[in-house]
């Protein structure tokens, strides 16, 4: 049997420190991007496309396409949506292609894209990605979107989760896994009460979205990977 490697990179400021090629890259940011990106493409989004800057996205704009922009939490003005689980699940989404800007986790994707496949990390479809890297072979890095390339709480605590479920699949010479594992553990008994310590719970909880974040660590509510493929620009299901 082939060995194969599993990693955790604790912030996009250590990406550099890691070889993607030929390796699966699991894109983690909990709060909020990658769980709404679950959320829209499990109710009808046809693809989400993301980009690192704001301008990017502007310049889809009266191009037929759907305009999500956050910043610091909010979304930014005179865009479609922000970055709410809860406004990728209506009619006005279905079918419908979004162009998508975060603070973090769009800009995470972008440093995955020398990987052999990009796939999207939550605990909304916690399950289907453990699956999903189960039956594949490669090498896997979990990519945390962190805080403005510092370390987080929720990113952490999910990469601990995934691979709590996987280890015994792998050979594992990393240490950020073993810490994740273990903050994991920690986390794991009351994952709100939890992150309720973390510095974007307080973010959110300030701009009054602490439904968003329940709704976040709520775990498999939907049974899907999504796919970034850098060619094409676009995140699709599986
Ligand atoms: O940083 C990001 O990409 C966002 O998920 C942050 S927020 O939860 O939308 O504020």
């Amino acid at each position: 049997l082939q060995e194969r490697s599993i990693e955790v990179c604790l912030t996009p400021a250590l990406i550099n420190l890691y070889d993607l090629t030929g390796k699966i890259v699991v894109v983690i940011d909990v709060l909020r991007a990658t769980s709404s990106i679950c959320v829209g493409l499990a109710n009808g989004v046809k693809e989400i496309i993301p980009v690192s800057k704001v301008e990017e996205c502007e310049a889809y704009r009266g191009k037929g396409y759907l305009l999500s922009a956050e910043r610091d939490g909010s979304m930014v003005e005179g865009f479609d949506m922000g970055n709410s689980p809860y406004s990728y699940m209506g009619e006005e989404v279905n079918g419908k292609s979004v162009v998508m800007t975060t603070t973090n986790g769009t800009a995470a994707l972008n440093l995955a894209k020398d990987a052999k496949e990009i796939i999207i990390g939550a605990f909304v479809n916690l399950d289907s990605v453990c699956k999903y890297l189960s039956e594949k072979s490669e090498d896997v890095v979990l990519l945390c979107a962190g805080w403005k390339n510092k370390f987080n709480l929720e990113d952490t605590a999910f990469a601990g989760a995934v691979y709590q479920k996987l280890k015994t699949e792998f050979t594992v010479f990393c240490d950020s896994c073993v810490g994740a594992e273990t903050l994991y553990n920690l986390a794991k008994p009351n994952l709100l009460g939890f992150m309720k310590h973390s510095s974007h719970f307080k973010r959110l909880q300030r701009l009054k979205i602490e439904r968003d974040v329940d709704y976040c660590l709520t775990p498999n509510q939907w049974a899907i990977v999504p796919i970034y493929n850098p060619k094409t620009g676009a995140i699709e299901k599986r």
